[in-house]
């Protein structure tokens, strides 16, 4: 397996979050992606590559060129290690920008596109470690830790060789990349995440949410409880992925969050790594080549053991 990884991730680190009034510790912290890196490395069968910088084009697909310029623009005139919350083309209040962030997040898209055009290409598994995460990301604005839609602009490229179904197991819904595709039927959207009337993103993510014209149907939604636990988590997971199966996809975007982890420090499924374990099995089961998108997950000194045994099942299922 590809796994894809970019230093240039390391230019964006926030100090702090606004949370009910008070500065606190930002969780996306770049710590996240070293540690999965590195735990990876240690894995047979998995070999590290760059990304490559791929034409504007591809963002200006998914995002606006207003968006876009205001990002580019904004974070330019920031000093180095100070935070900036900006004011315009945002949708909460979880998005501060670094004078580093808009090459970090621009990098981050390459990232997934450089895995989405090896699985273009025929590879049938591959890892984009992606940071800043992405799917809260959508056409006009960022949110929630993320900026650009990574596993969006892998998706959208991959559409271009054939029908892609995107699977999101981050804990919160994507609400970006669901906004992204309502109204496409090229690319299905299934997402499991925490009851959005408690949880971030509070806006998007109910059930009845399925898509619009030639998009109806084409976007499905499945809710479970925060600290759920395994049996509920999985039954409701596997509803999910019969979509994805009935779908049939020529290609599959996983957006994987390890944030249903039990000791994640925001959110929480009440899963283990046992737990990841399998479902990674049965996402390798899905008859597609895939392609990994790292999305959130913050209880740093679990991730690299998840991101261990998650690869590690997904790549002795996918060749069996
Ligand atoms: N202090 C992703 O997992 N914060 N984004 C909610 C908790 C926002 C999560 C309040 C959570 C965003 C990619
Ligand atoms: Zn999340």
């Amino acid at each position: 397996m590809i796994a894809i990884y970019d230093n240039s991730h390391l230019l964006h680190d926030p100090e702090y979050e606004i949370y009910d009034g008070a500065k606190i510790n930002y969780p996306e912290v770049p710590d996240r992606i070293e540690t999965i890196k590195n735990s990876l490395t240690q894995v047979d069968g998995v070999e590290f590559i760059s990304p490559k910088s791929f034409d504007d084009k591809l963002v200006f697909e998914l995002h606006s060129k207003q968006y876009v310029s205001y990002l580019k623009d904004t974070t330019k005139q920031i000093a180095p290690n100070r935070d900036l919350y900006p004011s315009n083309f945002i949708h909460d209040t979880y998005a501060p920008l670094t004078q580093g962030t808009f090459t970090a997040a621009r990098k981050a898209v390459d990232t997934a596109l450089r895995g989405a055009e090896l699985v273009a290409q025929g590879d049938s598994l591959v890892y984009s470690l992606c940071r800043p995460p992405g799917h809260h990301a959508g056409g006009n604005y960022m949110g929630g830790y993320c900026y650009f839609n990574n596993a969006a602009a892998a998706a959208n490229f991959l559409s271009k060789h054939g029908k892609v179904a995107i699977l999101d197991i981050d804990y919160h819904h994507g609400n970006g990349t669901q906004e992204l595709f309502y109204d496409r039927d090229d690319v299905l959207y299934v997402s499991v995440h925490a009851d959005p009337s408690l949880n971030y993103p509070y806006s998007h993510g109910f059930e009845h949410e399925r898509g619009r014209g030639k998009g109806l149907g084409y976007n499905q939604n499945f809710i479970v409880d925060k600290n759920c636990g395994t049996k509920p988590y999985m039954a409701t997971f596997h509803q999910a992925l019969s979509k994805i199966n009935e779908f049939n996809a020529d290609f599959l975007v996983v957006s994987l969050g390890f944030d249903g982890y039990r000791d994640d420090p925001i959110a929480g499924f009440n899963l283990s790594s046992e737990d990841y374990a399998s479902i990674a099995k049965y996402i390798a089961d899905v008859d597609s080549p895939t392609l990994l998108v790292q999305e959130g997950g913050y209880c740093v000194e679990a991730l690299g053991e998840l991101a261990r045994v998650f690869t590690k099942n997904m790549m002795q299922h996918k060749n069996s």
